[in-house]
């Protein structure tokens, strides 16, 4: 096993890290930007590197600092976690050129998932279902054109080096292809310094399902189980759950089969997820496979009790998995809200800031992987994502009602964040019925009332105004249940509130 690991990434998947490498009796080392010298990550690991000022080009996107940091520390193996390096291929081959263990795929697996028309041909010919569309990229308008065509509208245009939605345009009829083609292409060499697109058949109100594999270089894949991914807003997940509501054991049998075929088309190794679209007739289509470990991967973790980091490390020093396909088995309900530090009442605007107070909730059934800490200050220069609250239960029902009961016991003060907004979610009738689609999220911001602005002026009045119309509604009819139930947390905030001013 490995003496040393660099964990080369920063926030609650750094602090991910440190406690598998810890349990595997490892010793973790910390990389940071100045703009993180006081982050949990850098406390909680045996050394911490500095390697430059806050701006992620300038630290944890460069492969040269990161590379600096392992020869300085004299660790053999580097875990890149989720974002930043971690499916650049330009890195991995880096790490292999100066003797140092990359904890996930290949250089050349991640490249070929990275090149989207690339791994649609090669996995059409080891006959996985495709969404149906082109297998190059198209080299002119003129070309989409007669494409779409033949596919019949509507039709997706996607960036060829995409993924994740940037240079994505659906297009409605021929006569919006021409615009649609200049956004999508300047988006795409925008994003990924490449403006090749290609196109797809559009699936209307698909769902997106993602099946987790685990693979070792001698040869044995097993797939864990599929996560339910459809609550999106904006390409961004905001909840995940294992098992999805609509997976039955036949179609988890085939989408674990196909996963299977596309990790071995690819030679892939390590952790790996294989994203699907799933259509209203339960038909699914391979979209991406994402090369690394994933945000959502602890709800696949509590359901099917396999510790994925665990086994990544393992797979990347060279051990056979110790689990055979036989072994794996789904028990019980998790779901994955993921807070961050973001205004719901201000279009989900970032809002960093110190944490005044914090307190965790606990008890049973939960998991909080947590990147902060109180008194630490949310930097504004990354993802401002503080948790993922994670709620398990023998059946979705119970992990529902223990992630609305854990939501309501999490006290963050001192910055915004959109914990009322998972209240609400949580509530939905829709939503408890599992009847879940990509579209979920802006059709539940339509149906869902807006909360009313905070006043500014006149803050005595205007909280004894808003408390007796309050009142007066509550008599007639009861509000949403996270107003019913607003948590004590909340409360006591708003008596702070009539007291010394509206203070997040
Ligand atoms: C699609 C699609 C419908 N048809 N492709 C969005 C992110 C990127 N990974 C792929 N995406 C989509 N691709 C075809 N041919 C609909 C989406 C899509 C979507 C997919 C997953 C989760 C949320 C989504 C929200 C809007 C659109």
């Amino acid at each position: 096993m490995f003496r040393k690991v660099l964990i080369a990434n920063r926030g609650e998947i750094a602090v991910r890290i440190i406690r598998a490498c810890r349990e595997l009796g490892i010793s973790p080392v910390a990389v940071y930007s100045e703009a993180d010298r006081a982050s949990l990550h850098v406390r909680l690991a045996d050394e911490a590197y500095l390697i430059g000022p806050p701006p992620s080009t300038e630290s944890y996107l460069s492969v040269e600092r990161i590379l600096h940091a392992a020869k300085r520390s004299g660790a053999e193996a580097i875990h890149p976690g989720y974002g930043f390096l971690a499916e650049n291929p330009g890195f991995a081959q880096a790490c292999a050129d100066s003797g140092v263990v990359l904890i996930g795929p290949s250089a050349a697996s991640m490249r070929r998932m990275g090149n989207k028309t690339e791994a649609r041909s090669l996995l059409v010919q080891s006959g996985v279902a495709v969404v149906p569309g082109t297998f190059e990229p198209l080299k002119s308008v003129e070309e989409a054109r007669e494409v779409a065509r033949r596919i019949g509208y509507p039709v997706m245009l996607k960036a060829a080096s995409g993924g994740g939605g940037k240079g994505m345009r659906l297009v409605e009829a021929e006569n919006r292809l021409p615009l649609a083609f200049e956004a999508a292409s300047s988006e795409a060499q925008r994003a990924f310094s490449d403006s090749a697109g290609y196109l797809e058949k559009y699936i209307a109100r698909p769902r997106h399902i993602e099946i987790q594999v685990l693979a070792d270089r001698h040869g044995n894949a097993i797939f864990l189980g599929e996560r339910e991914c459809s609550l999106q807003r904006r390409h961004q997940k905001v909840l995940e759950e294992c098992p999805s509501p609509v997976v039955d054991d036949t179609l988890r049998l085939r989408m674990g089969e196909t996963a299977l075929s596309v990790a071995r088309a690819v030679d892939y190794e390590n952790a790996g997820t294989v994203e699907f679209l799933v259509d209203q007739e339960g038909n699914f289509y391979f979209l991406e496979m994402n090369t690394r470990l994933q945000v959502e991967h602890p709800v696949t973790e509590l359901v099917a009790g396999v510790d994925l980091v665990h086994e990544q490390i393992r797979i990347a020093c060279g051990h056979r998995l110790g689990l055979r396909q036989e072994d794996i088995g789904l028990r019980g309900c998790a779901l994955e809200c993921r807070i961050y530090a973001e205004d719901p009442e201000r279009n989900f605007f970032p809002s960093p800031g110190r944490i005044e107070r914090l307190v965790e909730p606990q008890g049973p059934g939960l998991r909080v992987d947590s990147g902060v800490y109180e008194g630490w200050e949310v930097p504004i220069h990354y993802d401002p994502l503080i948790a993922k609250l994670v709620a398990f239960g023998s059946d979705r029902l119970q992990a529902i009602a223990r992630m609305r009961r854990a939501i309501q016991e999490y006290c963050i003060q001192g910055i915004r964040t959109n914990l009322d907004f998972f209240a609400d979610l949580l509530a939905d009738p829709e939503f408890q019925a599992g009847r879940l689609s990509t579209a979920f999220i802006e059709e539940f911001l339509g149906r869902r009332p807006p909360k009313p602005a905070p006043a500014s002026q006149s803050l005595r009045a205007a909280a004894v105004a808003a408390a007796l119309a309050y009142q007066h509604r509550e008599a007639r009819a009861p509000g949403p249940a996270s107003r019913r139930t607003m948590s004590p947390w909340r409360r006591a905030l708003r008596t702070d509130v009539q007291r010394r001013g509206w203070r997040r």
